[in-house]
């Protein structure tokens, strides 16, 4: 059989495009506008992130099996790709060709020597898969199943997270994550704080559905099962903050079910379990309305709109929406649900807003800590996260929709009976959120900006660091 050389080159290019852009598509215009951020982002599990000691040793392993079984399908998709791009073009139907007169070629079916040698040949590409240790961390496949679940591993120089560990309970909601330190008697939501350095032990609870927990560039995903207890592992060695991502399809605001995990110094560890033990309260004196945490020591007053706004938090007031309706009780009051004062059951059923202030993002990591967002989520928390339990109380409490159908409360019009009915005037959510933004103790550590930079969030400001985080193949060529 002669080698036809223009149906050869064809397959070349064609083949060779298809196997680049497995690798490099982020390096393409127009289609790399779109993937990069994706690809390279803040949630991704193409750019593990830490120090070069260990990075992060969990996401680093994933990404090192993902990259020698690219590899591998790479050279599958040359093996076989390749021919089969080939004979389209070299065995097409010639120009003037008249099937009643011409010979048809011949026609075969099955090859055993071909079909036996591909099942060779795939085998050694799944032991090679399962068995050689490639790229930074160099866990063969078949110790890494063991070292993400158990932390275990006996291969020098990784560390042995099963050691050592500090746990942190997850316990999954509709749509929020809770996080409890049973060390430290300590339970906060929604921004997992965890020492770097440390091997930390998740055990995954869920109080309804099946959720995912994915801190991406550190570890993997492991699901939250309800009946049973799931463990996984981190191990950050560089300080950062990081998004996270219910990745378990879990109902109506699955997709706005984020966390953010801030990987921190020992020191700031430390400091930030010290503060966030001394509770908020407040006390009303005679002249005027006071927040301290934990003694008396970092008490301050608060201004005429704080005052306000703790007046409407705590149930000592009617908000005048309702007021107008004709409600004599507060069946909103948000402490009702948000208790100050006290630490919740680590499976508590609402977020923890004490020290609520010294986040960096509201509504389960979907929006940034600013007044403006937070006022929307207090007028209209159904608008900002479809369905989420907050809204649906307060609309079951005042009738204002039907808590079964749910369907249509994003977008349906504003009038008074739906989703985009709000409970307070600007003024008093302005002074809530006014209220929630001293929740702040003086002594806690300072997480800086969240790295949100996705096109949804619009307000949010470009993150530097981001931009000039190294890729994935220039981290692997500096070791
Ligand atoms: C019926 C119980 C309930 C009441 C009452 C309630 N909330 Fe909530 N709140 C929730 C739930 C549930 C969530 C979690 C929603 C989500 O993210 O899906 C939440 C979330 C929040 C959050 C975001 C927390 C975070 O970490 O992202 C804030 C802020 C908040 N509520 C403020 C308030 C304020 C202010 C009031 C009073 C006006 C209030 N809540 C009343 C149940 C309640
Ligand atoms: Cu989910």
């Amino acid at each position: 059989m002669k080698l036809d050389t223009k149906s050869l080159l064809y397959s070349i290019v064609i083949v060779g495009i298809f196997t680049f852009l497995c690798f490099r598509a982020d390096k393409v215009p127009v289609i790399g506008t779109y993937l990069a951020g994706d690809l390279y982002g803040e949630q991704t599990t193409l750019n593990p992130d830490g120090e070069d000691k260990f990075l992060a040793p969990i996401a680093q392993s994933h990404y090192d099996s993902f990259m020698l079984t690219l590899w591998i399908t790479a050279l599958l998709c040359v093996t076989v790709g390749g021919p089969l791009v080939y004979a389209l073009f070299a065995f097409k139907e010639k120009p003037g060709f008249d099937p009643k007169k011409d010979k048809l070629p011949i026609q075969s079916h099955g090859n055993t020597k071909v079909e036996v040698g591909l099942i060779f040949y795939s085998t050694i590409l799944l032991v090679i898969i399962a068995f050689l240790p490639f790229g930074k961390m160099k866990i063969p496949a078949i110790a890494g199943i063991p070292y993400f679940f158990e932390g275990k591993t006996n291969i020098e120089g990784i560390p042995k997270l099963d050691e050592d560990a500090m746990e942190i309970d997850v316990y999954g909601h509709q749509w929020w994550f809770s996080f409890h330190y049973p060390e430290h008697g300590l339970v906060t939501s929604n921004e997992l704080v965890f020492p770097i350095n440390t091997p930390v032990k998740i055990n995954l609870h869920t109080e309804d559905v099946i959720h995912s927990f994915w801190l991406s560039k550190i570890a993997g995903k492991v699901d939250l099962m309800p009946g049973q207890v799931n463990h996984m592992w981190l191990y950050a060695d560089k300080e950062g903050n990081y998004s996270g991502q219910c990745a378990e399809y879990c109902g109506d605001s699955h997709a706005y079910m984020l966390f953010r995990g801030h990987a921190t110094t020992q020191d700031k560890f430390d400091q930030w379990v010290k503060t966030q033990l001394e509770l908020a309260s407040t006390q009303d004196k005679e002249d005027g309305t006071y927040l301290s945490f934990g003694d008396d020591s970092h008490e301050r007053k608060l201004t005429e709109q704080e005052a306000l706004g703790e007046k409407l938090f705590n149930g000592k007031a009617i908000p005048e929406q309702l007021e107008d309706k004709g409600h004599t009780t507060n069946a909103i009051a948000c402490n009702r649900c948000h208790a100050l004062g006290a630490m919740p059951a680590p499976n508590y059923p609402y977020p923890n807003l004490n020290h609520f202030a010294e986040r960096t993002t509201i509504a389960a990591g979907w929006r940034n800590m600013e007044a403006g967002e937070l006022k929307t989520w207090i007028q209209q928390p159904g608008k900002v996260k479809p369905g989420n339990r907050m809204w649906r109380d307060f609309a079951l409490n005042y009738g204002v929709i039907d808590a079964d159908t749910t369907e249509d409360l994003f977008n349906r019009k504003q009038t008074h009976t739906n989703a985009h009915y709000s409970f307070f005037t600007d003024e008093e959510a302005e002074a809530i959120a006014a209220f929630l933004l001293t929740l702040k103790h003086p002594g806690a550590p300072d997480w800086g900006e969240p790295p949100l930079k996705s096109s949804k969030q619009p307000k949010a400001k470009e993150d530097e660091t981001q931009a000039s985080a190294p890729a994935p193949s220039d981290k692997l060529a500096q070791n």
